[in-house]
């Protein structure tokens, strides 16, 4: 039997290539000189797309692979894959949910204490030699007992929100609906009335046309002059010129960001401001969760041209 063609879209670390190359054969666009000739040269032959979170499949690419079955997503968030495309051909798309959530989840709260104390700064003050040549270190922000939003209580939210209470913090969320699970944590339907009343506002959002820009001015004046955004979810969320705006008049205290309109480019504005955090797209990078992001890409492709049920599908 010949291995099924997979299109790779974006690379993954070395480990998980064996058991992908044992089953399949993979075609790496990502590192062909022009990706769209190299995508036509083998279009007939491509069964199946690898792809990451934050690397597209849209409906340019999809309609160019007439024998497309399955679209594997290394991530959680499918907003990069046209899914309607995807469904009006009957392509199956998988993705790689529960095994980053609790890394993602981590990695905010991580995201929430830095900015909050200081730590990136702190360290600077110590390599510079500030601390022995201008003293101490600019007083910070207090984090526990504060009140905290949580902007979609899904799965990762809802790690975010268990992670805060331990940190006696005053937990509230916007989520399609109130939770009955979770009698603790408040319910205010309205991310503006939400912002207005937390201190630090967490955006766990799915990305996509329905969460497009709900970070919007109004939110972001709300969270105010003392409020922090912590973002881990998709720049599409927030709209980010509206950001900047209130990052650079003081409107807004502070933001640490994982994710960026057009990543891994980012706007220079955010360069010049020492109110943001900024890191690199890696809220589930861990070599354990990226391990297991891996085999699931690989499981529900073998599942699929073995005619199984998918272990993690989405349609
Ligand atoms: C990954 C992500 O960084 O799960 C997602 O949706 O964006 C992240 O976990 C990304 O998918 C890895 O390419």
């Amino acid at each position: 039997m010949p291995k099924p063609d997979i299109l790779q879209l974006g690379p993954y670390p070395a480990w998980d290539l064996p058991a992908l190359e044992a089953r399949f054969s993979l075609h790496r666009a990502f590192e062909a000189a022009d990706t769209a000739a190299f995508v036509r040269a083998r279009a007939d032959r491509l069964r199946g797309i690898a792809t990451r979170g934050e690397v597209g499949a849209g409906r340019a690419l999809i309609d160019a692979l007439p024998n497309l079955e399955i679209i594997a997503v290394y991530g959680v968030g499918t907003d990069a894959v046209d899914l309607d495309a995807a469904r009006a051909r009957g392509i199956r798309v998988t993705n790689t949910p529960g095994v980053l959530t609790k890394d993602v989840a981590d990695f905010g709260v991580a995201l929430m204490l830095a900015a909050a104390r200081g730590l990136v700064g702190g360290d600077a003050w110590v390599r510079s030699g500030a601390w022995a040549a201008r003293g101490l270190f600019p007083l910070q922000t207090r984090v526990h007992g504060k009140a905290v939003g949580i902007l979609g209580l899904g799965r990762i939210g809802a790690e975010v929100a268990r992670r805060c209470a331990a940190f006696d913090m005053d937990i509230a969320y916007t989520d399609l609906a109130p939770r009955d699970d979770v009698p603790d944590w408040t319910f205010v339907r309205d991310p503006v009335a939400l912002a207005a009343r937390s201190d630090v506002l967490f955006v766990t959002l799915t990305g996509g046309a329905a969460t497009r820009g709900i970070v919007g001015r109004r939110v972001i004046a709300a969270l105010g002059p003392r409020g922090l955004l912590v973002n881990i979810a998709r720049a599409s969320t927030v709209n980010e010129a509206a950001l900047l705006d209130a990052l650079e008049s003081g409107a807004l205290g502070g933001a640490a960001l994982d994710v960026f309109e057009g990543e891994p480019a980012l706007n220079p504005r955010f360069l010049a401001l020492d109110t943001v955090l900024l890191q690199p797209h890696q809220a589930s990078g861990t070599e354990e969760t990226r391990k297991a992001m891996g085999r699931l890409v690989h499981d529900n492709l073998v599942a699929h041209f073995e005619g199984r049920p998918l272990p993690t599908p989405v349609i």
